[in-house]
């Protein structure tokens, strides 16, 4: 439910690529992100000795791990097909080859449970039978029994999912920012154009996406609160990942407005958030869920990190507005 913006000079509105980021992103060659590497300071003090040292290796016998068994899935009542919905219409789902964008055939019947993948709620809501929302634009969908435990625009809002899999099986923290955050919003505004000493971070997410053990980095830097229909020089909202690449730090953009000029007719603020992040296809790699808000609408994007030849690719959505 995106506009089509004019004035495309004065706003860059930025997409992910689906091919690979490009070489200014690059800034530092890891197997870790920086920030989340632990800096060990070694002292080395030298020290002369006559002693010859001995050294005694210990042999640490292999160790009994008792895991607790762990639930491969949720109790619930579940749809015949991952249905993967916001509060005003349904996204689609994974068909167990390929996802499917809504279509106007719901497969549900009423009375199934969604597991909320949102940052502003979670739990497992009901769902109704197939209906329409989003008067005047009838979106196909479900009632849901607490639509706003998904989250209410400005943001962010996630999505639910009819599906009996663990939703986050990786790593996944909610990080308070901080001046490393906030300096890589700032480089990345500096190289569109808009220099901001301390851009205003709102959201950092520390995930495993795939769960390889190297976490990836989520951050959404914004100096709109409420978005207006006007475009100031300055507005920015941009939401972006940091990953590992064959061991480069990666910069991709989910999506972003950066404005260094007043915007023309027809340009619009919006607001960028992360509703949430989970597996919405089964695979154990959790997908991310892009929230977009506008003065009089809003919309989610399902974003997957298919590889690293390809990167971040948008697979699913639904809006609502005029
Ligand atoms: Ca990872
Ligand atoms: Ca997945």
């Amino acid at each position: 439910m995106r506009r089509a913006l004019a004035g495309a000079v004065v706003l860059a509105l930025l997409v992910a690529a689906c091919g690979r980021p490009s070489a200014e992103d690059t800034t530092t060659t890891s197997s870790t992100l920086p920030e989340e590497s632990t800096t060990t300071t070694s002292t080395t003090t030298s020290t002369t000795s006559t002693t010859t040292s001995t050294t005694t290796t210990t042999t640490i016998p292999p160790t009994t791990t008792t895991t607790a068994p762990t639930a491969s899935t949720v109790p619930g009542r579940w749809a015949s097909r991952p249905l993967i919905v916001a509060p005003w219409g349904a996204l689609g789902w994974w068909d167990g080859s390929k996802w499917v964008g809504t279509v106007a055939s719901l497969p549900v019947s009423g009375g199934e449970d969604y597991q909320v993948v949102s940052f502003a709620g979670s739990g497992i809501v009901r769902g109704g039978a197939p209906t329409e929302l989003c008067e005047p634009v009838f979106n196909p969908g479900v009632e849901l029994s607490d639509p706003a435990r998904l989250g209410e625009w400005p943001g962010p809002v996630g999505v639910a999912i009819s599906a009996p899999w663990i939703v986050q099986p990786h790593l996944l923290e909610v990080l308070a920012p901080t001046s490393t955050h906030i300096g890589h919003a700032r480089e990345l505004l500096a190289s569109h154009g808009l220099d901001i000493a301390a851009p205003i971070v709102k959201q950092v997410l520390r995930v495993d996406l795939e769960g390889d053990g190297v976490n990836e980095v989520v951050v959404v830097a914004a100096n709109i609160e409420q978005p207006f229909w006007t475009v100031n020089p300055g507005d920015y909202s941009v939401a972006f990942m940091r990953k590992v690449v064959d061991g480069e730090v990666q910069t991709l953009i989910l999506g972003g407005l950066i404005a260094t000029a007043p915007g023309g007719e027809g340009d619009i603020q919006y607001v960028y958030s992360i509703g949430g992040i989970g597996d919405l296809n089964g695979d154990g790699k959790m997908e991310i869920v892009l929230h977009g808000s506008y003065y009089e609408g809003e919309w989610v994007e399902v974003w997957e990190y298919v590889n690293d030849d390809l990167g971040l690719m948008r697979r699913l959505s639904a809006g609502c507005g005029a």
